[in-house]
């Protein structure tokens, strides 16, 4: 069994590496390291990289006929709701039209495959009041980030039944764990908190802290997937979170816990367009077997020790 998964040498990418080649697949990478870094994938035999665009479609196009994957991953994107703002043609590019030409190839040259899994995001439901976000809950997309996700989702839905081509989406939340990188100011906030803890230094809070979000650590969002592949489950959108809301302060607390440290915070105005709550309910997820095995304190502690 083969599978391609793109964006492979990201933070959630390379875990999903590792977890398919423990499983006995062989793994095709396509990553540019625009985000992504190859210090995240070790070199096995099991593992090909690619350092290619998904965006070359020539390309993408050539590897699908030589690889013939069995199982197509598609986490490659521009992760960032303010790059996406700042750059919607660019980011359009990545976020919608490289997932929907690889569809549009799947289905012109029938290529048999078992599970094609594109990788959506919480963005698409907005600043909606309506708590905790269920998979049929309405939806808001206001960013290019979050349009693109969601026209995506839709595009690889409407392929699948209308193709019979076996797709999924899955609804990343808050996602937290070794190997994301704390870099940018819109890396994911326990990446930067963790980065601050480390070096002593101190975290700029945006708002009072009171805004919430649900942190799932990576090795569930691993695990979640590979349920969702092993399933055979097609044509649904899963929402891959830990079910609870916390509140930033409440993270702040928890972590100087678990490292003992004290974190020096300069307060700064709330983010512009930022949505104030967030919470998935993972219902669906848990009636196909999903058992959480890391609570954020669990999943906190074990970042932190491996830092
Ligand atoms: C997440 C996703 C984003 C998009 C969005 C949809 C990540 C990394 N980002 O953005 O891609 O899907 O959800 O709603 O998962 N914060 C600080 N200080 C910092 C950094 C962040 O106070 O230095 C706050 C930030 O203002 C926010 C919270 O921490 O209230 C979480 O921020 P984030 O960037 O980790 O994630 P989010 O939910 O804004």
């Amino acid at each position: 069994m083969k599978a391609l998964v793109t964006g492979g040498a990201g933070f959630i990418g390379s875990h999903l590496v590792d977890h398919l080649v423990e499983q006995g697949l062989d793994v095709v990478v396509v990553d540019n390291l625009s985000m992504g870094d190859l210090h995240n994938l070790r070199q096995r035999p099991e593992v090909k990289v690619y350092l290619e665009d998904v965006c070359n479609e020539k390309f993408m196009q050539q590897i699908l006929q030589e690889e013939q994957p069995d199982y197509i991953y598609f986490l490659a994107a521009v992760a960032s709701v303010a790059d996406s703002i700042e750059r919607p043609a660019e980011t359009h590019m990545v976020n919608h039209t490289a997932v929907f030409r690889m569809l549009e190839y799947i289905r012109r040259s029938h290529l048999e495959i078992k599970q094609f899994l594109f990788t959506s995001s919480a963005a698409v439901y907005g600043n909606l009041p309506e708590l905790p976000k269920r998979e049929d809950s309405r939806v808001d997309p206001v960013s290019p980030y979050a349009i693109d996700k969601y026209a995506t989702e839709r595009f690889v839905l409407a392929y699948g039944e209308l193709y019979d081509i076996p797709t999924v989406c899955v609804r990343f939340f808050n996602v937290y764990g070794p190997r994301q990188n704390p870099a940018s100011p819109y890396s994911g906030v326990l990446s930067i908190l963790t980065d601050c803890f480390k070096q002593q230094r101190p975290f700029t809070l945006y708002g009072d802290g009171t805004q919430t979000r649900d942190f799932v650590y990576v090795k569930d969002v691993i695990q979640a997937i590979w349920l969702i592949t092993t399933s055979g489950v097609k044509h649904e959108v899963f929402n891959i979170a830990n079910g609870v809301e916390t509140s930033l302060n409440d993270i702040l607390d928890t972590y100087e816990d678990i490292t003992g440290r004290e974190l020096a915070i300069n307060f700064a105005a709330g983010r512009l367009g930022e949505v104030k709550r967030s919470v998935a309910n993972i219902d669906k997820l848990v009636n196909l077997g999903y058992q959480r095995n890391w609570s954020l304190k669990q999943g906190l502690a074990q970042y932190w020790e491996g830092v």
